[in-house]
């Protein structure tokens, strides 16, 4: 495939992709409206969630990103959450970075791996093959009970019951964003627009000294249509990152295991 088709795809699915994150993500595209001013942001990542089970395991998932000239670069572990995670990087910069996490889900209880087991089974796994699949959604539907037991045993687990295969979260790059240069600026600005932020291990996290400082807006709170009744319940959230170049001189590209751990809490209903 020539070079230009390529770049025209991967625009044309980034576009797809945002679309369908602010369909569930209302406050998105104000953050846009708020830091960029009209002018356009560039991301420094998207993030996806899913399950260690073929056919959507991590590997599986990133060959779509394989396809569209990505490759792996960093791999992280989250014992307490049982999560595992790589992340992948493209050699233009203007394409965002893509992190990946999948549950481990034969860690969890019976019930909890029955019940993601048969939603796994519902996906045509011809589907997955092709790039929509990121933004598929849910390939089930899944009682508003089931969602609570899941929310029981992983906060991970019963958001992926309720959305399935989108964007977790878009993540602006702050090193590319004009009129700002310190994270605590950024932080301070959306504050004072109302935006609620993930305060779970501080409001920054990370530092200079790791290379890389993240914040994230709390998730939005959106009605899904369980197959019983309908429930208000967290969405999907933004971030914001800057990092820091290596002592060689070069930008950090990686990710930090430990600051990671806290985003993932952006989508819990509780413990704001
Ligand atoms: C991913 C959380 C980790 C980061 O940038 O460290 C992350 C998630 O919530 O799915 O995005
Ligand atoms: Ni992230």
């Amino acid at each position: 495939m020539s070079q230009e088709h390529l770049s025209e795809q991967v625009e044309h699915f980034f576009t797809n992709l945002w679309q369908d994150y602010i369909s569930k993500t209302p406050s998105a595209p104000k953050v846009h409206q708020v830091l960029g001013q009209g002018a356009e942001i560039i991301n420094d990542h998207v993030a996806f969630r899913t399950f260690n089970i073929a056919p959507v395991r991590l590997e599986k998932l990133a060959e779509i990103f394989e396809n569209m000239g990505y490759f792996a670069n960093g791999d992280y572990h989250f014992e307490a959450k049982k999560l595992r995670a790589k992340h992948y990087e493209h050699l233009n910069p203007d394409y965002p970075k893509i992190f990946i996490s999948e549950l481990l889900v034969e860690e969890f209880s019976e019930q909890a791996q029955r019940a993601i087991a048969d939603m796994v089974a519902s996906i045509d796994p011809r589907e997955v093959e092709k790039t929509e699949f990121l933004y598929s959604g849910t390939h089930w539907q899944v009682s508003h009970e089931v969602y609570e037991m899941l929310l029981e045993e992983s906060e991970y687990a019963a958001w992926m019951s309720a959305f399935g295969f989108c964007a977790n979260h878009f993540t602006v790059s702050v090193n590319r964003l004009p009129g700002y240069e310190q994270l605590q600026d950024v932080n301070d600005k959306l504050k004072q627009e109302g935006f609620k932020l993930n305060t779970s291990g501080g409001e920054i996290k990370g530092s200079p000294e790791v290379y890389l400082e993240q914040s994230s807006t709390m998730a939005d709170r959106i009605e899904v249509a369980f197959s019983d009744e309908t429930a208000l319940i967290p969405s999907c959230f933004y971030e914001f990152a800057k990092r820091y170049e290596l002592p060689d001189g070069k930008m950090y590209t990686g990710f930090v295991a430990a600051s990671a751990d806290k985003i993932f809490e952006s989508t819990n209903a509780k413990g704001e």
